[in-house]
């Protein structure tokens, strides 16, 4: 029995790993707007596969607000979380709230079921650069790039790359510092995110979701990030939207 179940980890991991070496779509950051873009190009056909950080998928949803675990939602983006079959209850004024910990699991679990490959404890190290083109990542475990041991990491080549990782917009911070690629923003460079202001932040994000560079796109707080929009805080309405309008961009652009 003890050799039974090893083997059928070992080979269920290996066989997953294996068939996403290659894949129509790499996302870095299982956060909320990297997951509902997985969840889109996944049932839209397209192979795709997420690398997360750290061991729980769900970004920054699961501690809601100051670790009091209820996020908020506008009215606007209902349909994505009618889509995924995520609980709301009506908060007035146009606001749902919803339990972060349904909000987190329902993301992880509907992205996984429409197709999508979750690669927890993997971080994203870098990217591959080949003529002019973003073309893929290079991968190693969370734990190998934590305690800094000296190991070369693997490479996974794709189609497109999303930077899903969030405030930091580690991907595009690659691509603009080792690979110095000049980025579709106002200077071409990253810009960086400006303090909170809820109304434009929540806005902007969406606005501020796009494609990159050939190859390279980034959603949610990297894409606010990137282009110098305004923080939001625990309001995730926005973090949605900006995954459904990725994973169109990136659909036309696979075409
Ligand atoms: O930050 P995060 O939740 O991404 P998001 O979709 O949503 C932002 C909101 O949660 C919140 C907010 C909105 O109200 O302000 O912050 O933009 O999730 C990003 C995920 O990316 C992972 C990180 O662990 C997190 O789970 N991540 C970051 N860098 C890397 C990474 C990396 N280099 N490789 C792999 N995963």
């Amino acid at each position: 029995m003890e050799e039974k179940i090893t083997k059928t980890i070992v080979q269920g991991y290996f066989k997953k790993l294996i068939d996403n070496l290659h894949v129509d779509v790499a996302i870095a950051g299982a956060g909320p707007s990297g997951l509902v873009a997985a969840y889109d190009l996944a049932k839209a056909g397209k192979k795709v596969a997420i690398f997360e950080r750290k061991l729980a998928p769900g970004g920054g949803t699961w501690g809601g607000g100051m670790l009091f675990n209820e996020v908020v939602v506008m009215e606007d983006s209902l349909d994505i979380l009618r889509d995924l079959s995520i609980s709301y209850k009506d908060a007035g004024d146009g606001y749902v709230s919803i339990d972060s910990v349904e909000f987190a699991s329902g993301l992880t679990f509907k992205a996984v079921q429409a197709g999508a490959v979750i690669f927890n404890s993997v971080s994203v190290t870098d990217i591959v650069f080949r003529q002019n083109t973003v073309s893929g990542v290079v991968i190693l475990w969370t734990t190998v790039e934590r305690l800094g041991m000296h190991v070369d990491p693997l490479v996974i080549t794709a189609k497109a790359v999303l930077d899903g990782t969030g405030h930091p917009s580690e991907i595009v911070n690659l691509a603009v510092k080792k690979a110095g690629i000049r980025i579709d923003t106002e200077t071409g460079d990253i810009m960086g995110e400006k303090p909170m202001w809820v109304e434009s932040g929540e806005a902007s994000t969406v606005e501020n979701t796009k494609r990159l560079c050939p190859g390279l796109y980034a959603s949610g707080m990297a894409a606010n990030n990137v282009s110098g929009g305004f923080r939001m805080g625990p309001i995730f309405g926005g973090m949605l939207m900006s995954g459904r309008k990725i994973a169109k961009i990136i659909l036309k652009d696979l075409q």
